[in-house]
């Protein structure tokens, strides 16, 4: 059995626990224990899980053979490959590059700043207020998130559609480090409040998210 270790409501372990149940949900057996690692404690710097991941990051999701693959989304195509039945990317080569794409746009012009957003007003580890970082990813918030309002405008019920995609977990997981962090970005976009009460319906949701 493979192991995945991560921890509660950190943005990239609920990505890919979000990304695991709803395969689970789907029917594949993912054959994954899941493992805390207690960042509160600094658990993720001790020498045992330095020796998984030298970055002293999660998620981290060790192989059956001992081996360990350390980045969240290299982790996720990792088990699509391996379990392929149920699998959530698209056989169609455009719709599967579609779909990467709105997963790296989501993530990278607008998770990472809300994650690093929400340390700066109100950091859940207790890192000190930063009102400059704040202005400036204040500042490039509406293009982000005006993209998802747009991409939810024609009324689709999920990111990629009516199936769940990587997407829906990317987005889900940076909201929810959000509301851990009592920050709420999204009151003005509609189209996103919507599919986040939506998508926090989902069976597979419901197993994994805490805030
Ligand atoms: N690019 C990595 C980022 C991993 C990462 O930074 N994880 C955070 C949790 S969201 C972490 O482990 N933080 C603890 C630390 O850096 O000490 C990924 O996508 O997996």
């Amino acid at each position: 059995m493979m192991k995945l270790y991560g921890v509660p409501a950190a943005p990239n372990p609920t990505k890919v626990m979000l990304y695991v149940a709803e395969r689970e949900a789907r029917g594949t057996d993912m054959n994954i224990e899941h493992v805390r690692v207690n960042t509160l404690k600094g658990e993720q710097n001790q020498p045992e899980h330095l020796a998984r991941n030298v970055f002293g990051a999660l998620p981290t999701l060790e192989l059956e053979d001992g081996r360990f693959i350390v980045e969240s989304l290299s982790i996720i195509y990792f088990l699509e490959d391996l379990l392929p039945d149920n699998k959530l990317q698209s056989e169609d080569p455009v719709a599967r590059g579609l779909a990467r794409d709105m997963e790296r746009n989501i993530e990278t012009r607008f998770a990472n700043n809300l994650g690093r957003y929400v340390h700066a007003v109100n950091s859940p580890l207790g890192l000190p207020k930063d009102p400059k970082v704040a202005a400036e990813i204040e500042a490039s918030m509406p293009k982000a998130l005006t993209y998802i309002e747009n991409i939810l405008s024609d009324g689709r019920s999920l990111l990629g559609g009516d199936d769940v995609s990587v997407a829906d977990c990317t987005l889900q997981s940076a909201l929810q480090f959000a509301r851990f962090g009592k920050v709420d970005v999204i009151a003005d976009y509609p189209g996103i409040c919507a599919w986040n009460e939506r998508y926090c319906q989902r069976p597979a949701a419901k197993s994994v998210l805490k805030f």
